[in-house]
């Protein structure tokens, strides 16, 4: 099936289901919960690594990436697992972190040992003659971008965790030995790929300070070589398999790169995830502050996205929600008034766009933040971090725990909520990381009387009977008004129109002239709305989305 068709669910393996109880998540958990997994009549999952790995970042620090670990179980779990979905029609997406290893795994630990062929592997640099760092590069999990390379009075780079080393793409021997490791899986009847910051592999040659008043991230993101590479790395491996689906993840991608990643023509990658749309709640572009929504800049990060990709060949990976990220719900409707409404709103409104969906567990139930009240409930690296610098910069406890609670990654790293119990249904033994709302929200009780999950299998049905939806272009429609994303898509004759209300307040949303009157049929609504013609203006009560076809 085609990339643009599919409807991929991510899997975060340490949180989802616990076959073994050691408060862990695990492989024979997921293939326990495939009857589940079927019943949203998704095309693809992506799982988060469970290769082998130290765990200093869940699993992002690979040490070796022929293997799983084995807290997620064995090899033969994991082709288990691949057979049975594939039974299902139901694809294994690989998630490959390929800019960086930990410094455990053999490369490094060679390279530490002095070999100088797999110093090669890293960027390993002398400081600057007065002793200063070899630049001033920092690491995404805050501090500098470098650390001691053993007892040598060198340094090694890590873009994030101290334990996550660069790995030089520059070297062809570093690329042969990356590709190896996709065609390995490939090899085992993997369908996808989601490549890890892939969009910074291709550091500045030197590993140069950007000129003054530059932000140093210019250096090594979305450097043209990245291109290049991908290309290669195409070639070498997925290119020859038309059915594999390909995501590159790039947080902060630049829209002009991303066309050209996604380009069919350009023979790198089917679509891109890109994290701009989930800074319209950011002070001054900073994620460590509390939030404060800013609906016009979200909508405007969405259109300018929709627009440029539609216009200029590219494709979007669509969603809200991911590990690395707090609720949407939380964050953009109203878990505690409107859970299930503004849950479906989000829902609609990032499904009808042009690109490909992705459902994080536990969305489908509609699970929100945890209600953590002290910093030890926290098990995240950067949070971890986080929490220190805004202490060390003057915030309270209080105040510091107040952001964390809105920001941190691991308040969608919860395990996911199977039913009401104590350990929400996730394992008999002590979780790794502690569930809150179980009682309210869990998936027997979704299953039993919520309305969230049947929205997300209707959205999902819609996409595979209207190519409007999948092939439709987009067009905004009236993108000033304060509470409402509405947009167009068509394709041939076929033309969805989609409102989303996104606040609470019931609002009027004007109809183009063009629309009015015309024969509608409404395809899915939050709000069990029947119309036959469209209106001259709709009014949409609190989180009301609605999509009509005409
Ligand atoms: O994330 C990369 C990334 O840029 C972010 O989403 C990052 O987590 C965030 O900016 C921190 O504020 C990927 C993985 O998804 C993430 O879990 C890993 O920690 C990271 O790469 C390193 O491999
Ligand atoms: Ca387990």
């Amino acid at each position: 099936m085609d990339f643009r068709e599919q409807v991929i669910y991510q899997i975060y393996p340490k949180s989802f289901y616990d076959s073994n109880n050691d408060g862990i998540g695990d492989l024979p958990g997921i293939i326990a919960k495939i009857p589940y997994l079927t019943r949203l009549n998704i095309d693809m999952i992506w799982f988060n690594p469970f290769y082998v790995s130290p765990q200093n970042d869940n699993g992002y620090d690979i040490s070796d990436y022929y293997a799983i670990d084995p807290k997620f179980g064995t090899m033969a779990d994991f082709e288990e697992l691949v057979r049975r979905l594939s039974a299902h029609n139901i694809g294994v997406m690989l998630d490959m972190v390929l800019n960086h290893c930990s410094t455990e795994h053999e490369w490094f630990q060679k390279a530490v040992a002095g070999d100088k062929k797999y110093q090669k592997f890293f960027y390993i640099r002398e400081p600057k003659a007065n002793g200063d760092l070899p630049n001033h590069w920092t690491s995404k999990f805050g501090g500098p971008a470098w650390s001691s390379f053993g007892d040598t009075g060198k340094y090694y780079l890590h873009l994030f965790d101290s334990s996550q080393a660069d790995l030089d793409w520059h070297n062809p021997q570093v690329r042969q030995e990356l590709f190896r490791v996709v065609n390995f899986w490939r090899q085992k009847g993997v369908k996808g790929f989601r490549f890890d910051v892939i969009n910074v592999i291709g550091k500045d040659e030197k590993l140069q300070d950007a000129p003054a008043g530059i932000d140093n991230k210019t250096m090594y993101t979305d450097t043209p070589i990245v291109q290049q590479y991908l290309q290669e790395l195409n070639q070498a491996t997925f290119g020859q398999d038309k059915q594999i689906v390909t995501v590159g993840e790039m947080s902060s991608a630049n829209i002009e790169s991303s066309i050209m990643y996604t380009r069919a023509d350009q023979h790198q990658l089917n679509m891109v995830f890109n994290f701009h749309h989930l800074k319209a709640d950011y002070q001054n572009n900073q994620k460590w502050t509390k939030p404060l929504f800013d609906f016009s800049k979200l909508k405007k990060t969405l259109n300018t996205w929709q627009l440029r990709m539609n216009q200029e060949g590219g494709w979007n990976a669509l969603f809200w929600n991911n590990h690395d990220q707090p609720w949407a719900l939380s964050r953009f409707g109203d878990p505690i008034n409107y859970r299930e409404k503004s849950a479906e709103m989000l829902a609609t409104s990032i499904h009808l766009l042009r690109g490909t969906p992705y459902i994080y567990q536990g969305e489908e139930i509609g699970m929100i933040n945890p209600d953590y009240r002290t910093i030890e409930d926290y098990v995240d690296v950067e949070t971890k971090n986080a929490y220190k610098k805004l202490l060390k910069e003057g915030c309270s406890k209080q105040q510091a725990l107040a952001i964390i609670h809105e920001r941190s990654r691991d308040n969608s790293r919860t395990p996911m909520h199977w039913d009401a119990s104590p350990k929400a249904g996730f394992t008999k033994g002590q979780p790794w990381l502690r569930p809150t709302g179980q009682q309210q929200i869990n998936v027997a009780a979704e299953l039993a009387h919520g309305e969230i999950f049947n929205y997300y299998q209707k959205l999902i049905k819609l996409r595979k009977t209207y190519p409007v939806i999948v092939q439709g272009d987009y067009h905004p429609l009236n993108l000033d008004h304060p509470q409402v994303f509405a947009y167009v898509r068509k394709y041939q004759r076929q033309v969805l129109l989609v409102f989303n209300n996104f606040f609470a307040q019931q609002t009027v949303f004007k109809i183009p002239l063009l629309y009015q009157q015309q024969p509608a049929q409404v395809l899915i609504s939050n709000y069990h709305l029947h119309l036959t013609t469209i209106p001259s203006k709709i009014t949409l009560r609190p989180y009301e989305a609605v999509a009509c076809l005409i």
